[in-house]
């Protein structure tokens, strides 16, 4: 199996971390550019974007979340769905909306306009980004140590988004709740060795 990413993509994130946390090796890695169209990424996904997992028998499994579906029956445990599972499904929601919210501002300052967040989508986005992340700061997902599960994992990768991407924004404002929770889980190996980067 391998799984190509790129160092900043929080949805590869995503899968890189419950890779990691399931056991999986991870020495096949491949760092690509999806915006190069990178030959090996298109070979396997049409769509172009990482994450991209290969299976050892060559075939593409892609989306983070149906990553994330696909491993809970590969490789049941650890479970990254122990716990109160409405709860956790809940919350991981929440920080999906925060993930796309801050991908879609990037892609498009990035590839479209840098204006962007300016535009009536964009200042929707931005909204997105704050509300949903005060909502995980007021009630945060629960983290006694241990397998993270699905909500801890979403909720430290838009965390650290935020931090990689937005950092001196004007509408930032401080999380100690979830910066907890990232300095909590900072240090196990599939997060730490996933942090993003530019
Ligand atoms: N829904 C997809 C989103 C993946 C995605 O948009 N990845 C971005 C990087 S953050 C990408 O590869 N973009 C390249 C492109 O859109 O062409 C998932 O959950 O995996």
């Amino acid at each position: 199996m391998r799984i190509l990413t790129n160092t900043t993509s929080p949805y590869a994130r995503i899968a890189r971390i419950a890779l990691g946390e399931k056991g999986f090796d991870l020495s096949g890695t491949e760092i690509v550019n999806p915006w190069d169209d990178a030959p090996a990424l298109l070979a396997l996904n049409s769509a172009a974007r990482v994450p991209t997992l290969e299976t050892d028998a060559g075939l593409p499994i892609t989306e983070s979340l149906l990553i994330l579906l696909w491993l809970e029956r590969k490789a049941p445990e650890p479970s990254l769905l122990h716990g109160d599972l409405d709860r956790i499904v809940s919350l991981a929601g929440r920080a999906m909306g925060v993930i796309d919210a801050q991908a879609t501002i990037v892609t498009n300052r990035m590839q479209v306009d840098p204006d962007f967040a300016q535009h009536r989508v964009g200042k929707r986005r931005i909204r997105s980004i704050v509300d949903g992340l005060a909502a995980l700061e007021a009630d945060p997902p629960g983290y006694a140590g241990g397998t993270p599960d699905i909500a801890v994992i979403t909720a430290v990768v838009a965390r650290d988004y935020l931090d990689l991407r937005f950092k001196d924004e004007p509408w930032v404002v401080a999380t100690p709740r979830l910066d907890a929770l990232v300095a909590a889980t900072a240090e196990r190996p599939a997060f730490r060795d996933t942090k993003p980067y530019i």
